[in-house]
């Protein structure tokens, strides 16, 4: 059978002027996305945006978490991507594909960049958001240079370049060819969304010490909950094929494109199902991730690891691992807002520690040039330079493995005495994260710009928030990349006090509704003798202090945050 042939034409289209990537991508309720060329004009733009030598003759690796909107959304790219001389499109089954799967597709065959079609944490369906993240050819989230260029160029685009193939059974595995005019072609190939994240997971744990582990601890119960977003089938997988779990080790894994009306938002009040469950059936480690799969939260009966301390406790204990103990560990990253637990591993490991901005993007450079190994963000992230994303099921083996293997040494080993063991050392950051969510924006953006008049007038330092905690240092985060020089300003107020202790807010750049207000509460605790009190009682008057400073109250209305970290 000879191959299909298409055809390409320039169609005219208006823009639109709100196609601006935030933290991650761009984000917008469903509708938005379904207006006429929308979709098409911001592929476009993507497309013509990517570093040279440009979009002709490229790869691409695409998928997304499943959710409404991404099968849609995958044939538009096919025919965006068609009409502007892309040579190949990995695309997972049913458009499936995690976002680290994609990171780790596009490093492993050598792609141009990836597109994903997901809004990660936030829900989905006709009514809820649609998102689409562009990676670069490292397996990255495009950096701010590129993501300013798909802005402008969306914001004055006039022409597509469309053409029009038949619709490509997505459920198929297997390639396909398209002729296009003079002599090009498109090849786009459907893959197992599943079969090489799952390879590589393998060569970077030790999966016989965890079976091992699972075999001498029967007593010891696993629940993996991915809230219907991607890892549903990978964690199946892993869990239940590769490790030997029963298959009521885990639940809601049929990704939905719904969420199954949920938000696939792995923290204590989104992911309640699990939360309960793990109290109720005392079960030893629960686990979840987010919709696209790159978040994830690890808990177990009466403990809680907060992301902070996970990267520092997973930096601190990563020779267990095969990965590092292959390649050691060059340096570690945390975003700014982060607690500081991952700085005190660092500097006993003796290896240099970065702090960058909110956003996954900031650690590509970083890990390029060998700094790098493992990094964390506060908002469930944690990674390493196995890919260029954050990846949920990686910091949740990450943790199993660990247990497993400190569990050889000292039988009985459960995730409080890692914790205990690691506050022990290293002293306790305690750590917090309001978050008021969809509150007005206007309002939102007048609080951000009183803090920062203070900021920048001085007057803050040597005054007193609540009791006892001085200010040392109030300023407005700004990051000059150590590797390209690039500037990113305005990311985060910053108010340090005398002793450490951190208070830190900043507007979200992933909503898609009004404003989201994060304040964020760090103190820290050396006395080993205090490092039991729960969070909420140790950052209690921290907290009150800072709410009030800033003005939450006034400006957002809100007495009670959405969701407390
Ligand atoms: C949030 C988190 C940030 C994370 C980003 C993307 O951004 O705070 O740490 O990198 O989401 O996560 P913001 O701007 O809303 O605070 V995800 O799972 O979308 O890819
Ligand atoms: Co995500």
């Amino acid at each position: 059978m000879s191959p299909a042939t298409f055809q390409i034409a320039s169609q005219p289209t208006k823009a639109y002027d709100d196609q601006k990537p935030g933290t991650s991508g761009l984000r917008k309720r469903v509708k938005t996305f379904q207006q006429k060329y929308y979709t098409h004009n911001f592929i476009q733009a993507t497309l013509e945006a990517m570093p040279s030598p440009g979009a002709k003759g490229s790869t691409l690796v695409v998928g997304g978490d499943g959710r409404y909107y991404g099968k849609e959304a995958i044939q538009i790219i096919i025919d965006i991507a068609a009409g502007n001389g892309v040579s190949k499109l990995i695309i997972g089954q049913e458009g499936i594909l995690s976002t680290p799967a994609v990171s780790h597709l596009i490093r492993k065959h050598k792609a141009d960049g990836g597109i994903l079609l997901t809004a990660s944490h936030n829900p989905g369906g006709p009514d809820k958001d649609f998102g689409i993240k562009f990676n670069v050819s490292n397996g990255g989230p495009a950096p701010e240079a590129i993501t300013n260029k798909i802005f402008s160029i969306a914001s004055s685009l006039t022409t597509l370049s469309l053409a029009s193939l038949p619709k490509v059974d997505l459920s198929k595995l297997g390639s396909q060819e398209f002729q296009g005019p003079s002599g090009s072609t498109l090849n786009v190939t459907v893959i197992d969304s599943v079969e090489s994240y799952v390879q590589l997971m393998r060569q970077v744990f030790d999966f016989d010490q965890i079976r091992r582990f699972l075999q001498r601890r029967s007593d010891f119960t696993l629940l993996f909950d991915a809230l219907h977003g991607v890892t549903g089938p990978y964690g199946r997988r892993l869990f239940i094929q590769e490790l030997g779990l029963p298959d009521s080790s885990v639940q809601h894994c049929i990704p939905k494109p719904d969420f199954g009306g949920g938000h696939p938002d792995p923290n204590l009040t989104y992911a309640h199902e699990l939360v309960e469950r793990v109290e109720a059936e005392s079960i030893h480690f629960g686990a979840a991730s987010d919709g696209d799969g790159d978040r994830n939260m690890i808990i177990g009966k009466g403990v809680f690891v907060n992301p902070s301390d996970s990267v520092a406790v997973l930096a601190a204990q990563a020779k267990r691992i095969p990965y590092f103990k292959k390649h050691g560990i060059s340096g570690v990253a945390r975003s700014m807002p982060t607690s500081q637990a991952l700085d005190r591993v660092a500097k006993r490991l003796g290896i240099p520690h970065y702090e960058v901005p909110t956003g996954w993007k900031f650690f590509g450079n970083l890990m390029d040039s060998g700094k790098l190994s493992i990094c964390g963000e506060e908002s469930f992230g944690t990674g390493s330079d196995h890919i260029r994303e954050k990846d949920g099921l990686w910091a949740i083996l990450a943790w199993l493995n660990i247990l497993a293997s400190l569990d050889e040494e000292t039988p009985g080993t459960t995730l409080d005495t890692i914790l205990q063991d690691h506050y022990a050392t290293y002293g306790r950051n305690y750590f917090t994260r309001y978050d008021y969510e969809e509150v007005d924006g206007d309002r939102a953006g007048e609080m951000m710009e009183r803090l920062r008049r203070w900021c920048s007038s001085g007057e803050l330092v040597g005054k007193e928030m609540g009791s006892g905690f001085t200010l040392a240092q109030a300023d407005d985060f700004s990051y000059t990349d150590p590797v390209d020089g690039s500037v990113a300003k305005k990311q985060g107020i910053r108010l340090i006090f005398q002793d450490g202790s951190r208070v830190i807010v900043r507007l979200s750049g992933t909503g898609s509704q009004g404003a989201t207000v994060r304040l964020y509460v760090e103190r820290y605790e050396e006395d080993s003798s205090k490092v039991k009190t729960p969070a909420s009682e140790a950052l209690k008057d921290l907290v009150e202090a800072a709410q009030a400073f800033v003005g939450i109250v006034e400006y957002t209305g809100r007495k009670e945050p959405t969701v407390i970290t």
